[in-house]
């Protein structure tokens, strides 16, 4: 094992965990644990950004949990907690809010996107919710950050307050300046029914997504249902241009059955998208449902549950405390 590469990711439990969760993060996720040390947390401070009913928050995080083991995530390889049970990361996000600018998160994107049109109705957690998820990084003094495309802005944020800090309390190097690891040939899975938007947990319609619970009839429901073209498939890349829902279903194909998506056009370049959609659903269903069987599984001994997120709080404490009190130090906290 590299020990000198630290990973660590986050995952919302803000609802049904879906495709784009499954192979942005939580396939690259477990890749990582065989060879480096990985901090996998359920970050529900960030899933209270936007408000969450209580009861089913707590069930989320659970099932969170289920989703990351059920992924293949192993709590002996890697350290599995949630984020609200280390309070380093909201003491971080503090000392991390004096650091980072004004200016640099009125450029975040997400924000502008979550916020909607009245953004003074959003919550000021929302807003400073990069701040949090740098502190979640910098707390464990990660090198590496798995995630999917639409995370990037916010880990080059993380990489600016890290810089900052070591430059305004005079430690060169002491933040490790942390790099995303973002899948190359997949980074964002887009939304069934409109392929301009990524497939997300609080889009309305559950049609736009593959959630990783569904079972096999609502797999094959929902692809059939999916937007794709009246043209039959082409056998280059250039004429899918704009034709984002199209490309999105060859591109998850493309994942899933990891053949080049160069070499799935020459194979059904002619075809209408019906035949693509069979061959979807089918890779689909072997590829998800077993997932989905195994979180059921899994939320059927919640506490068993608890004690893996209980045995990984108490390791990633450990680390937590030790770098921030040096952190404190630092910055000049008694
Ligand atoms: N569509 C996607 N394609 C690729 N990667 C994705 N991720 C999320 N959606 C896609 C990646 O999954 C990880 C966990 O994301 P998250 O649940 O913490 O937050 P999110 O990105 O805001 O995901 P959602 O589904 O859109 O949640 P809501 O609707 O609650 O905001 C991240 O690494 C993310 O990049």
């Amino acid at each position: 094992m590299d020990k000198k590469k630290i990973v660590f990711s986050g995952v919302q439990p803000s609802g049904n965990l879906h495709l784009g969760n499954y192979l942005g993060a939580l396939k690259n996720f477990v890749s990582l644990q065989k060879d480096m040390e990985c901090i996998y947390c359920v970050v529900d401070l960030h899933a209270i950004t936007v408000f969450q009913k209580p009861n089913e928050l707590k069930n989320n995080i659970l099932e969170t949990t289920a989703c990351f083991l059920a992924s293949g995530l192993d709590d002996s390889k890697s350290i599995i907690f949630n984020q609200s049970s280390v309070s380093g990361h909201s003491e971080l996000a503090w000392i991390l809010n004096c650091v980072s600018r004004v200016g640099w998160l009125n450029r975040m994107t997400q924000f502008k996107d979550k916020a909607g049109s009245d953004k003074e109705k959003a919550s000021v957690g929302l807003y400073i919710y990069p701040n949090l998820m740098a502190a979640d990084i910098l707390l464990y003094k990660a090198t590496h950050v798995p995630v999917g495309a639409d995370q990037k802005q916010h880990l080059e944020l993380s990489r600016d307050i890290a810089q900052k800090f070591n430059k305004d309390f005079n430690c060169k190097d002491f933040f490790p300046l942390p790099e995303p690891l973002i899948s190359k040939n997949i980074s964002r899975v887009m939304s069934l029914r409109d392929g301009t938007k990524k497939m997300s947990k609080s889009e309305e319609s559950d049609y736009s997504r593959i959630n990783l619970k569904d079972n096999a009839d609502e797999i094959q429901k929902k692809i059939k249902k999916a937007k794709s073209d009246s043209d039959v498939i082409p056998d280059n890349l250039k004429a899918l241009e704009k034709k984002p829902e199209a490309l999105n279903l060859l591109n998850i194909y493309s994942e899933i059955s990891h053949i080049k998506l160069e070499k799935v056009l020459s194979e059904m370049s002619g075809k209408d998208y019906s035949h693509l959609k069979e061959k979807l659903t089918d890779l689909l269903i072997d590829e998800i449902c077993p997932v989905g069987k195994e979180i059921k599984k899994l939320m059927d001994d919640k506490t068993h549950l608890l004690k893996i997120l209980k045995k990984g709080t108490e390791k990633a404490k450990i680390k937590a405390e030790e770098n921030l009190n040096i952190i404190r130090e630092k910055v000049g906290l008694v």
